[in-house]
């Protein structure tokens, strides 16, 4: 059995290796050596102090997050932390790779803490739904102050070594492998030259000013969430005896722990990660230098800007000069931006390589060529095939949203070297990167687009072939049940709210008309052919506004007026809809916020089931991601797919069948629901089968 706790003894030191890769997470057997180790040290009469340090990348990368909701065993990371503080000998910390949350309760609980120099400090707690459980709450205030405990505590923000020292957090810092600077450590505490102390026995005055202060930003900053909230209540208690303050700590941390948000936020930790784990892991991806853009609109140049912000040599090709002209302006604003938020140095921007051409010959000497044209099938395939001309053998990706990339490789003699790169506006900015396989794609092909994506700071999620994708797919069933509400008569401005109300930055119309609602309309008019005659149309309303020519924010008036100094609803929105209904015979049923949220997700959740049922998306947690990094989701939810989970497969079937009575086309369970609530199955199951 592995040995995650090792313990060595050097003339009078102690040591303790930690020894649990990848990150020396701290399990159950690591808790359990950690103790072990701290006895069996503590009764050795040779040692006079102990040095505790991590093998491999870390120190403690903090609890092991996946032992939360399960089943586990004791000692617990509370009782290692008081056992260490009152340990009779003196303990030093050696922190490098890592030292976050537990683990940083730990080195906060020893006598003396060393930082290798790279070291990460922080309490990510907060990000995760839960607080610091381990005494974090209790001692950081102790060491540091309670305002910078609270600032550390209730933002999750990581910090360096140095900012560390300035703090108090820790005592040194220095350069060198953990071990040899774990025994330099221990050496300094024996000559007297490292001050060791309890945290617990420092007293501290209570801040009220610091506590309400942040209690009260909070209440607008997080209104959705509930951790951080409990992390100032706990913050609080720090001036009382520290049994106290550990009490009430703990009290508050189960809450969290309890709290569906805790389950959703370490859903969506996980996630990112999980997207990376696809079947083509394997393969080799082929060497990028030069990348090649074509297209200079909003699109181009925002994918120009991440290739270069990641370090590459790009080209963008533009056939009118003047679009040519607009897209390198836009991108030198994008970089400037990048460059006053402290992103990349004014040097490093002065090094970037950019040149742009009208014709496609110049990109000759390129590895991968993205597209980012007009979204148009015959465009698309045109420019393709000039890009396969120019530079044979690259790899050729198209940016589209919505088309089918086997259609669009027909022409192409290398389809093997064709794959969907669907980037999200801005571009620069949106982490999210749908990486589309079509049917000859090679599997290098796939992980050069993944290792491109990793490259760029962006998460990719492998995703099929089909009208929209995972994202785009999913999102026009659910702006299909928005429109489908408002023809009903529901206020727009009213779902707008609700929509916000469950944790989107903004609901769908605001959204449009944010996005041009033109893309919408070019989109319904690409469908109209293939659209279910017997099915009520969604569109008819967003039809009207575009015939008026207002499509969103560009043109002043879209499902909103923006003339005036903050957007109110379209003034002419009830005269259309009194038309629209007495022509289809509309009896208007306008719905209160639960019920518009309740479809919003039901519909979103019927479409994601369709698209893992069809193997669009490989697994659920891959649409989860989708929508957390893409469209906004609110991460406290996890994904629509975790909250399938957490409403049950029996009552979404249940929804979809209440909403099919006004509305069967539209509203049908897919198969796969219907399985998993006949056999009380759950998405979670299925992410394993990766
Ligand atoms: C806590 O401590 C609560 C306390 O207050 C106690 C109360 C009682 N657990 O990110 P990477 C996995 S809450 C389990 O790709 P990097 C990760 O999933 C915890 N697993 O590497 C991945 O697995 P896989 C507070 C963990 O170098 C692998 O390790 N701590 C944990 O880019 C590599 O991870 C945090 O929130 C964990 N704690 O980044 C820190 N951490 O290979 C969370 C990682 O199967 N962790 N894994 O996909 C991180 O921020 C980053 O992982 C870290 C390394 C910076 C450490």
């Amino acid at each position: 059995m592995a040995e995650f706790v090792r313990t060595g003894v050097e003339g009078r030191i102690g040591l303790i290796a930690l020894d649990n890769p990848p990150v020396n997470a701290a399990g159950a057997a690591l808790r359990a050596g950690l103790v072990a180790a701290l006895d069996r040290l503590a009764a050795d009469p040779a040692v006079e102090v102990i040095a505790l340090y991590g093998e491999g990348r870390s120190f403690i990368a903090g609890a092991d997050i996946r032992e939360f909701g399960r089943p586990s065993a004791g000692p617990w990371l509370p009782e290692i932390c008081n056992r260490l503080e009152s340990c009779e000998k003196p303990v030093v910390a050696v922190l490098h790779g890592a030292a976050l949350g537990g683990g940083l309760e730990v080195a906060i609980a020893a006598h003396a803490r060393v930082a290798v120099a790279g070291v990460t400090l922080g309490f990510p707690e907060v990000t995760l739904g839960i607080l610091p459980g381990a005494g974090g709450t209790q001692r950081a205030p102790r060491l540091i102050g309670v305002a910078a405990a609270l600032d550390l505590i209730t933002t999750g923000r990581r910090i360096g070594a140095e900012e560390a020292l300035a703090l108090g957090l820790v005592d040194q810092v220095t350069q060198g492998d953990p071990r040899a600077v774990a025994l330099a450590a221990a050496g300094q505490v024996l000559a007297g030259r490292l001050p060791t102390r309890r945290t617990g026995d420092i007293h501290i005055t209570p801040d009220p000013e610091a506590i309400e202060k942040t209690a009260e930003a909070l209440k607008h900053s997080q209104p959705h969430l509930f951790s951080p909230h409990r992390c100032v209540e706990a913050v609080a208690t720090a001036a009382l005896p520290l049994p106290e303050g550990l009490a009430e700590e703990r009290r508050l941390f189960r809450l969290c722990m309890d709290s569906p948000q805790r389950a959703g936020l370490i859903h969506a930790f996980f996630a990112e990660r999980a997207v990376a784990k696809i079947r083509e892991a394997t393969a080799t991806p082929r060497p990028v230098g030069q990348i090649g853009v074509v297209g200079a609109g909003t699109m181009g140049s925002g994918i120009a800007t991440a290739c270069l912000l990641a370090g590459y040599p790009v080209v963008l090709v533009e056939k009118s000069p003047e679009a040519l002209a607009r897209g390198s302006a836009a991108i030198a604003r994008n970089l400037d931006g990048a460059v006053s938020r402290g992103k990349l140095r004014p040097e490093a921007r002065a090094a970037l390589s950019l040149d742009t051409a009208t014709a496609a010959a110049a990109l000759s000497g390129c590895d991968l060529v993205i597209e980012a044209v007009f979204e148009d099938m015959s465009v698309k395939q045109a420019v393709l095939s000039e890009i396969e001309l120019a530079c044979p053998g690259a790899l050729i990706a198209t940016n589209t949203s919505y088309l089918d990339l086997n259609e669009m490789a027909q022409g192409l003699d290398a389809p093997e070297n064709f794959l969907g790169l669907h980037f999200f506006s801005p571009a620069h900015v949106m982490r999210l990167v749908e990486v589309v396989v079509a049917a000859e794609t090679q599997p290098e092909v796939v992980a050069t687009g993944f290792a491109l994506a990793r490259r760029l700071g962006k998460i990719a999620v492998r995703a099929g072939v089909c009208d929209g994708f995972i994202g785009n797919r999913i999102m026009s069933a659910y702006r299909k049940a928005a429109d489908l509400m408002a023809l009903d008569g529901t206020p727009i401005a009213a779902i707008d709210a609700a929509v916000r109300g469950y944790g989107f930055a903004m609901g769908p119309f605001e959204m449009g008309d944010l996005a041009g609602l033109d893309i919408g309309w070019a989109a319904r008019k690409r469908q109209a052919a293939t659209r279910d005659p017997a099915a009520r149309y969604h569109g008819a309303l967003a039809d009207r506004l575009c015939e008026a020519g207002w499509f969103g924010r560009k043109t002043g008036r879209g499902w909103y007026d923006h003339s005036g100094d903050g957007p109110v609803p379209n003034p002419e929105i009830p005269r259309l809809l009194r038309e629209i209904q007495a022509a289809e015979g509309i009896t208007p049923r306008p719905l209160d916020a639960p019920d518009i949220v309740a479809r919003y997700e039901t519909a979103m959740i019927m479409e994601a089931a369709r698209v893992v049922e069809e193997g669009i998306a490989l697994r659920p947690i891959d649409v989860d991601a989708v929508f957390l990094f893409g469209y906004g989701f609110p991460r406290w939810k996890g994904g629509p797919l975790h909250q399938a989970d957490a409403i049950g497969a029996a009552e979404i079937c249940a929804r979809i069948e209440r909403h099919a009575l006004d509305n069967p086309r539209f509203w049908q369970v897919p198969d796969i629901l219907r399985r998993m609530a006949r056999a009380g199955g759950r998405f979670a199951d299925l992410n394993r089968e990766d």
